[in-house]
């Protein structure tokens, strides 16, 4: 296989969004600020990983629980039509057609870190939108404090739902404020062709400073609610994956060290880094978490 690797220019439609000109602008004077953060980590991270790597290591327990699983067999899911149900504390609910819901919605382009708890990671240029713009539309009420939300359930095209691996449907939440951050989008693509199955399609969330089980895939159902929302690994081993789960190097899990991560890509003798605090996005949402306690909000 003849490994292409491509820079951020060369994922880049022509007319680039105002976020990666910042992104370049800022680079080209030799800082990192605003959505990188982290200085010359997040130089060299910023190389994405290929689309093979991004379409064929996996994980997707819907799909089985091998990394190649999501590739074998996700191909059978029907996507399109997609309903997804709002429901709660919103203006307008309904179950809505994908189209309708996120359509007019302004498009990202979005280069991002993804680490798995699990201890490795890559870098994935996504296309997508900003969550707050979907909530924005729907119309979030006064009493709202988190976002839930559910994974599809399909028996006859998912192997995995059809034995109890996980208590399905696959569900996450987030606190409104995490859902509401600029840099939390819903991806419903990757290298500006839309997004494989085996990644969540039609539509997945992405909270690049989280560990990759927050980003839940292929969404029907998105609730507002006022309680912390039921979170599938969370609550199926609640010593092991808080709800918060927000990448730290200094918080590790019970059976492996959370410090440095290995490179997905990086050839036979597998590349190590070092893991940064909330995966490279401090400056942006260490904020969201002031004054909590983060080894017990872990
Ligand atoms: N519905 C659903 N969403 C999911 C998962 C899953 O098993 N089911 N796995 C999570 C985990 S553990 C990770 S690391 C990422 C993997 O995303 P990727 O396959 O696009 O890299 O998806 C997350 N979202
Ligand atoms: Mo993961």
């Amino acid at each position: 296989m003849t490994k292409t690797r491509l820079t951020p220019e060369d994922v880049t439609p022509k007319a680039a969004w105002l976020n990666r000109r910042q992104i370049i602008a800022a680079l080209g004077a030799g800082s990192v600020p605003g959505l990188l953060g982290q200085g010359a980590r997040a130089q060299e991270a910023l190389e994405p990983n290929t689309w093979d790597e991004i379409t064929g290591y996996n994980n997707y327990y819907e799909f089985g629980t091998g990394k190649s699983d999501p590739a074998r067999y996700a191909g059978e899911m029907q996507t399109d039509p997609w309903s997804v149900r709002v429901d709660g504390l919103v203006d307008r609910p309904g179950d809505y057609a994908l189209a309708d819901l996120i359509g007019d919605l302004p498009q990202v382009e979005r280069i991002y870190r993804f680490r798995c708890v699990e201890a490795w990671s890559m870098v994935i240029p996504w296309n997508g939108f900003e969550l707050n713009t979907l909530l924005t539309k729907v119309g979030v009420q006064s009493g709202a404090k988190y976002v839930a939300f559910e994974t599809a359930v399909l028996p006859e095209v998912m192997p995995g739902v059809r034995r109890p691996i996980l208590d399905w449907p696959y569900r996450e939440g987030l606190r409104l404020d995490e859902a509401m951050h600029p840099l939390t989008i819903m991806a419903t693509g990757i290298y500006g062709r839309p997004i494989p199955n085996q990644n969540g399609a039609p539509m997945r969330l992405v909270v690049p400073w989280k560990y990759g089980f927050k980003s839940i895939k292929s969404i029907v159902r998105i609730s507002l609610v006022e309680e912390e929302p039921h979170a599938t690994w969370n609550v199926s081993n609640p010593r092991e994956y808080g709800f918060y789960s927000n990448v730290n190097p200094e918080v590790d899990h019970p059976r492996w060290s959370q410090a440095t991560e290995r490179v997905i890509g990086s050839g036979l003798i597998a590349r190590r880094i070092d893991t940064l605090p909330f995966n490279g996005y401090a400056d942006e949402v260490a904020g969201l978490y002031e004054g909590m306690d983060l080894r017990a909000n872990f």
